[in-house]
């Protein structure tokens, strides 16, 4: 069992996320290739629809992200990134009972989701762009700091820690000290080792196992291995063949302390949430 030390209530906008339990964050990417190219209409539509089902299976939250931050991804413009999420995050909030994340690192877009409803912003760059700070401060909502060295485009070019668990710890302690000076206070941030950025298969291992370290810098923690390479490259599985390596990471991380858990199979990722929060209730 692990103390937590942060408040359990987390305002999410006009919503709250309880963080005395961990929840599930479901996946909703929605960049070109994720949707038929049925138009705008019929695309804001099919993603609407998996939110639904993602929602109906036990999501709490929803990550809404138009930029792929896939190792070599190209990167968009704010105008391009907005075009793609903002008719998503305005359907969701209209039609959905979830807190809608938003994973961007634009300035913009994060003015404009809040502006629409969402309740959490998810900045893979810990809000390292220009302007990141202050329209995540502006917007008065929640933030995911993750780590990642670089950029998605170079990440994985040979990343080098001298002493990996540290250094992952001290790059989000000096964001958490940014975001403080931005006026975005302790109690809004959520912590994200950030897997498979900037890493190689043992440094995500490795980090892996020491979440307790990370979990003792006393904020909640999001974790996302989803179908991620360190599930494929420890089973030698190919992406549609690593939902048992990933639900195993998932049952590992809350036993850490991880409070959200980024996935795309959320109905049995709940299951597993639930089983656990089933022992840990009993005598
Ligand atoms: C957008 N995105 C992709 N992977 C992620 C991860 O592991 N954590 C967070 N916070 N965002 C992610």
């Amino acid at each position: 069992m692990i103390l937590q030390q942060y408040p359990t209530r987390l305002p999410c906008g006009n919503r709250v996320l309880d963080l005395s339990h961990t929840h599930v964050m479901g996946i909703l990417n929605v960049t070109p290739d994720s949707f038929s190219d049925g138009g705008r209409f019929a695309q804001r539509d099919e993603a609407l629809r998996h939110a639904a089902r993602m929602v109906a299976a036990g999501a709490t939250l929803i990550d809404i992200g138009g930029e792929s931050t896939r190792p070599g991804a190209r990167v968009v413009s704010a105008l391009e990134e907005l075009e793609r999420v903002a008719p998503v995050v305005e359907a969701v909030a209209r039609e959905l009972d979830v807190i809608i994340s938003v994973d961007t690192s634009t300035p913009a877009v994060m003015r404009e989701s809040a502006r629409l409803g969402a309740g959490l912003i998810n900045d893979v760059r810990a809000l390292r762009r220009d302007g990141a700070l202050d329209a995540a401060a502006d917007t008065g909502l929640p933030v995911c700091l993750m780590h990642m060295l670089g950029e998605p485009g170079t990440m994985q070019d040979a990343p080098h820690y001298d002493d990996l668990v540290a250094e992952v710890c001290s790059f989000l302690e000096q964001r958490i000290q940014a975001c403080a000076s931005a006026g975005i206070p302790a109690e809004r941030i959520i912590l994200d080792p950030g897997f498979g950025f900037a890493k190689t298969h043992e440094h995500n291992l490795s980090l892996f196992k020491h979440l307790p370290a990370l979990h003792a810098l006393g904020l909640p923690l999001l974790v996302g291995v989803s179908r991620k390479s360190m599930v494929g490259l420890a089973l030698g599985k190919p992406v549609g063949e690593r939902l048992y390596g990933s639900l195993a990471l998932a049952a590992l991380a809350v036993s850490n302390g991880a409070r959200i858990l980024r996935v795309h199979d959320v109905a049995e990722t709940v299951d597993v949430v639930r089983m656990i929060a089933a022992v840990e209730a009993a005598e």
